[in-house]
């Protein structure tokens, strides 16, 4: 039997976490073959490239980085009469504001990412990949290296693996501290050895154009580990897990206004956000309600706990949904108005004022930009310089409608999606918090307008 030093909740199903906090585990590669490990990699080795895709297309994963895109769909991406070397990233630039699962796999158990990566990269056809590892976990980088040294002594990473006759090499590859290093093209650009300025798509979709215009397959940490487990289950019994279109576990990693915050890996759906608050986190503080929350990491759109949902049934009708009663799973948080993003759920109770989260969520757009496009460079700018103002109490009411307006002319008029992330949380709090915002303002005396007239004189 297995026992943690901080036992999971009993809602909990874990796959991917199940040697996080483990009593006994050391993260050594001797540990992990005691316990299986490996062994996924050697039934992958025996199935052709293309049988390996298919389970994981048969699986319905979804990338877990914040897109949710099915991954084995982005591996048939590769154009088929490519001649081009292939070039596998795994995206471990966890850095989207409420997420911290990424690091615990990178920390506590390297070997499951390693072994997902050589069969991603088998069924890929690729024989150079690289993690990329956000500077800010240096200890991160030095235990993944490691793995790599240990997994390379036992023929699992180097020249023909296993004597499958495959050849791959894993080189740890460390961020340059920014933001949109995690942006796929951005996260390219920065391996090249550039100014991670993200690259338009299309063209430059990383399956067809990324790494030096190579064909690229770029997944996140926690998607690239599934794979081990689609393949150790087959992918049809893991797309049991879960729900519909919404499969297998996912790792919510909550923060904010609750008692226990922490992280949690549920079948994706089978949570609502009643669930998540109450009973995986224990509820609110004492003496406080929840006010709100941001179910997928700081881009995307709060929801209000007050809020009721119109939601399309399969069948063409429609259904309120109560906010308590949302599934945390892509679709439903998307029919929301929100989405399930990179899986930080960020809660906030009544003593929270909406002008601090605003300017709290500004402020980090506005450093982050990369400021290759005018919209973002600029509009995030401006968004923080107002919400600055609200916060210190000299806003007008007229500074609320600007602020919208720079949003709403930001959102779809950039290069990468991190224009859309600096809008959408301003569009939403605006939206549903109006009324707690302009409260917060001050009426400003009207400035004369100047007589063309006396100027003259
Ligand atoms: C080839 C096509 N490939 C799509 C690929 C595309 C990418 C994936 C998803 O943004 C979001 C963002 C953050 N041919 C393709 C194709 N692809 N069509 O599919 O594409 P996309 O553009 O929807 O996603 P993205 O640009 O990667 C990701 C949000 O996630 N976010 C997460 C941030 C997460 C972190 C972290 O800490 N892990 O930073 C949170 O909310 O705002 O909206 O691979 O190439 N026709
Ligand atoms: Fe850079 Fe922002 Fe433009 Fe993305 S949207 S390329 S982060 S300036």
């Amino acid at each position: 039997m297995i026992t943690y030093t901080k036992p999971p909740h009993p809602r909990e199903h874990r796959l991917i976490f199940k040697n996080i906090d483990r009593e006994g585990w050391d993260q050594s590669i001797d540990c992990c073959l005691k316990d299986g490990g490996y062994e996924q990699l050697k039934k992958a080795l025996a199935m052709e490239p293309k049988a390996v895709t298919e389970e994981v297309k048969k699986s319905g994963l979804r990338g877990r980085g914040g897109a949710g895109f099915p991954t084995g769909m982005k591996w048939t991406f590769i154009p088929p009469n490519n001649t081009k070397p292939v070039y596998l990233i795994c995206n471990a630039d966890e850095s989207e504001p409420g997420t911290f699962k990424d690091r615990y796999i990178l920390h506590q158990d390297p070997h499951q990412l390693i072994e997902g990566m050589v069969i991603a990269a088998y069924a890929c056809g690729v024989h150079t990949a690289y993690i990329y590892i956000r500077e800010e976990f240096p200890a991160a980088a030095l235990i993944v290296e490691k793995a790599i040294e240990e997994a390379r002594a036992k023929n699992f990473v180097g020249k023909n693996v296993l004597d499958s006759g495959f050849d791959l090499e894993i080189y740890v590859h460390r961020g340059a501290g920014a933001y949109i290093c995690g942006e796929e093209t951005g996260l390219i650009e920065s391996l090249e050895g550039k100014r991670p300025y993200p690259r338009i798509k299309p063209p430059y979709f990383p399956a067809a154009l990324g790494l030096y215009m190579c064909p690229t397959i770029v997944n996140n940490v926690e998607s690239l580990c599934h794979v081990k487990h689609i393949i150790g289950m087959g992918g049809d019994e893991y797309a049991k897990l879960g729900v519909a279109r919404n499969t297998g576990t996912r790792i919510l990693c909550v923060s904010g206004d609750v008692k226990n915050p922490g992280y949690f890996e549920v079948e994706v759906g089978k949570v609502t956000m009643r669930e998540v608050i109450y009973e995986l986190c224990g509820g609110p503080k004492d003496g406080r309600e929840i006010k709100a929350v941001i179910p997928g990491g700081s881009s995307s759109k709060i929801l209000r706990c007050d809020e009721v949902y119109k939601i399309r049934n399969p069948d063409g009708t429609t259904r309120d949904l109560p906010f308590w009663d949302v599934q945390m799973d892509f679709d439903t948080l998307a029919a929301c108005g929100s989405m399930a993003g990179s899986g930080g759920v960020i809660v906030l109770d009544d003593s929270r004022k909406m002008s601090w989260v605003l300017n709290n969520i500004n402020a980090f757009y506005a450093h982050e930009s990369c400021g290759q496009c005018t919209p973002c460079r600029e509009g995030s700018t401006w968004m923080r310089k107002i919400s600055d103002r609200l916060v210190a109490g000299s806003a007008s009411a007229k500074d609320i409608e600007t602020l919208e307006s720079v949003a709403y002319q930001i959102d779809g008029r950039t290069i990468c999606a991190f224009g859309e992330a600096s809008s959408w949380p301003v569009e939403a709090i605006i939206a549903k918090f109006r009324d707690e915002l302009i409260a917060e303002t001050t009426e400003v005396a009207e400035i004369a307008p100047v007589n063309p007239e006396a100027v003259a004189q």
